[in-house]
């Protein structure tokens, strides 16, 4: 079993953990109530004052905070702290609304640096690794989020970024790369680039990866491991709450162990916002117990997960979440019907010439409901206009077929919908907008 970053705080007992939770609840609701007019507001609606927080029961109390209560505040309205002890600025990918905007304390940085640490020790990567990040470097949270991370543990960096596929493998063969981090989608990626390239993997040094930022299975998990021959593992996280290093699987590979003593997390029902119990699967909901300069309480993810508290091999004691694997805001039901992406990106794959990218925009128009699918082109090969014509038919044809529902299809750009570094939503529904 590999070592644990920080033993004290993550296989501390569970009793002592949730004191130690609720002291730091405490002193972020003080904090809010003082800074965030937001909450102050929320806290006098629901008639509670900072000193009632006797138990997570109250906070139970609250109403959950959205997404668009973040971007109704854009860009600074829910900042706890004056922009002066701001040290660096992070945003999501602005989709559909304006984008939202977290900021870090000096604090909160090296909390953040602590948390990726501990995940890539979990993982096994320690000082004689040569870490490659494969993620974005820019407003996304994952490039800086893990380059700090890999410096605390004393791996050597290499600071690469997304993109540029062939420059990717050719570090990976000249540094020796011996942990890579990226999306899954990249990692496969990669192993199609060593195909196309000719490079054995058995010549590389890889052993192990760290994939995340976007909801993959088990399926992708062996495909990446038998192809780039690593020990690949899951990392989850989410930018309002601070990025990459929310949780992480260990060696046990049986769930990803929450950083509990940072946040509290609750899995609640989607639809009636009820705190479900242990193991029942639901929206994860969070609540920050450290952050200074962007504290957020019962903010609703829209991730769907489980939660297991049961001791893990590894010896921490921090609960585990399953896969992220749906999204609540994924299903969509047109007449009657039930659509899931997944089902769609399936259906897609029956035909080559398409990209990984597709999106599906629900309308009312009339009185009726329509659904549009947007496609995107795959980089090769170029087709001329009738083919281009053609294709789109088919697919409409097709997944009129396999969906049973009428729809129109519209081919974009390669790449416009799902890069390394953008990921629009699969489902945008206009209706009930
Ligand atoms: O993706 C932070 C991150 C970076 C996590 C690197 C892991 C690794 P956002 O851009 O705000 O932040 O996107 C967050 O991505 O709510 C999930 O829906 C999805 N997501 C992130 N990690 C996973 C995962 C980063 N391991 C949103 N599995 C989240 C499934 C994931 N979905």
């Amino acid at each position: 079993m590999s070592a644990i970053w920080n033993p004290a705080l993550e296989t501390m007992p569970r009793a002592e953990l949730r004191q130690l939770q609720l002291e730091r609840l405490q002193s972020t609701v003080n904090r809010v109530y003082r800074y965030v007019s937001y909450y102050r507001h929320l806290l006098d609606t629901a008639g509670l004052q900072p000193e009632d927080f006797q138990s997570f029961e109250d906070l139970r109390r609250l109403p959950l905070t959205t997404k668009q209560d973040l971007r109704n505040s854009y860009p600074y309205g829910m900042f706890a702290v004056p922009l002066r002890e701001v040290v660096r600025l992070h945003s999501s990918i602005g989709t559909t609304g304006p984008p939202t905007v977290v900021g870090y304390t000096r604090n909160d940085l090296d909390h953040w640096t602590d948390l990726v640490a501990r995940a890539l020790t979990a993982c096994g990567v320690g000082r004689e690794d040569v870490v490659q990040i494969s993620f974005g470097y820019g407003l996304f949270t994952a490039g800086f989020g893990f380059h700090y991370g890999a410096e605390a543990i004393g791996a050597a960096v290499i600071p690469v970024s997304s993109g540029n596929i062939e420059r990717q493998v050719e570090l990976m063969q000249d540094f020796r790369t011996t942990a890579l981090i990226g999306t899954p989608s990249q990692g496969l990626h990669l192993a199609r680039a060593l195909d196309k390239l000719g490079v054995d993997p058995h010549s590389l040094s890889l052993r192990v990866g760290l994939f995340g930022a976007e909801p993959w299975g088990e399926k992708t998990r062996t495909e990446i491991e038998q192809r780039l021959l690593l020990t690949a593992y899951d990392t989850y996280g989410l930018s309002e709450i601070g990025g990459p290093g929310v949780s992480t699987e260990c060696e046990c590979r049986c769930g990803l162990h929450l950083a509990e003593d940072h946040f509290y997390v609750e899995v609640v029902d989607p639809q009636t916002g009820e705190t479900l119990p242990e193991g029942a699967e639901g929206e994860l909901v969070f609540t920050t117990l450290t952050k200074e300069a962007f504290p957020l309480l019962r903010y609703r993810t829209g991730d769907l997960a489980s939660l297991d508290t049961s001791p893990c091999p590894c010896g921490r004691t921090f609960a585990r979440m399953s896969r992220v694997s749906r999204r609540t805001d994924d299903l969509l039901v047109m007449q009657g019907v039930s659509i899931y992406p997944d089902e769609v990106e399936q259906a897609l794959r029956a035909f080559p010439e398409v990209g990984k990218g597709f999106q599906l925009i629900a309308r009312r128009e009339e009185e009726a409901d329509v659904l549009e699918v947007l496609v995107e082109v795959g980089v090769v090969p170029e087709m001329s206009l009738p083919a281009l014509e053609r294709l789109q038919e088919n697919l409409r044809e097709h997944l009129t077929r396999t969906l049973g529902l009428d729809l129109t299809v519209r081919l974009v750009e390669p790449h416009s919908l799902r890069s390394p570094d953008k990921r629009e939503p699969r489902v945008i529904d206009q209706r009930s907008l």
